[in-house]
This record gives structure tokens, sequence and C-alpha cells, in this order.
């Protein structure tokens, strides 16, 4: 019973000797930065913006305001590609007024048997038309004027 009082009294002597007890606080003090820390990271990752859902419709770019629904809009063009299997055709397109810029993209068709009217290199007048489920192809001949 004495000799565990004095090992008591030893470890209470040796807590409380100046470099001891530096060990002691600065091994609270290195925990509390570990917690910190990583309360830190905790918060970092729930303030990172949430990546933005992905969108159907494409960016719009300046200038050109968002479709008008279900209407006809006339383009020129000339096709790049057509793939039958998938129904899209490849066009590299001149500017089409009032829905987007010159630029070569992909259309898809309803109609499939508008592929008959055209091929690639072709230059093509077609009609694009903007609906709830999509852009698309719905008028395709070979241009009459051939000097563009
Ligand atoms: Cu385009």
């Amino acid at each position: 019973m004495a000799s565990t009082l004095m090992s008591l009294t030893t470890v209470l002597n040796n807590l409380f000797e100046p470099s001891k007890r530096n060990v002691c606080s600065s091994l609270i003090i290195l925990s509390l930065l570990l917690i910190s820390s990583c309360q830190k990271q905790e918060r970092a990752v729930q303030t990172a913006q949430p990546a933005p859902a992905p969108s159907t419709m494409p960016a719009r770019p300046p200038g050109y305001p968002p479709p008008v629904m279900n209407q006809p809009y006339p383009a020129t063009g000339v096709v790049v590609l057509i793939n039958r299997k998938e129904g899209w055709i490849e066009i590299n397109h001149d500017e089409i007024k009032g829905l987007m810029p010159a630029m070569q993209m992909e259309f898809w068709v309803k109609d499939k048997s508008l592929f008959n009217n055209a091929k690639a290199g072709d230059r093509v007048d077609f009609t694009i038309v903007e609906t709830e489920k999509g852009e698309y192809l719905t008028e395709l001949k070979r241009a009459s004027n051939k000097s563009r």
C-alpha cells in the first residue's frame, strides 16, 4: 500500500515537473490543432460548390436569345457526315439567324429518309426546329445556289 502511494506521488511530481508539463500541454495543443484542422477540412468540403447540373440545352452564345419553340429556322451549310444508323447529320453550318452563330455540329432527325436528299460534302439548305425534346433537322435538300 505504501509503495503504491509512493509511486502515485512520483507520478504526480513528474506531472508537475516543468519539463513534463510542457510535454503534456504541447500534447494537448497538438491534439487541439488536429481537431481544429479536421473541422476546417469538414467545413471546406461543406462549402465546396456543387457541380452545376448538366443542362439539356446548350449554353446560349451572346446575342442569341432562347429559341422559339416549334418555329422553323431556315439554315444553310455543308454536310460533314451522315450517321444513318443513329439518325443524325453533322453539318458545318452558316449563321442561323436568331438561333446560333456559324459552327460545325450534329443535328438529329426524326425522319431518316431526309438523308436520301444529300451526302457528305454537299452544300445544303435545311430547317431546324426546337422542341421541348430537343433540336431537330426537319428539312434537308441540296442547295440550288452552289456559288457560296
Ligand atoms: Cu450550331
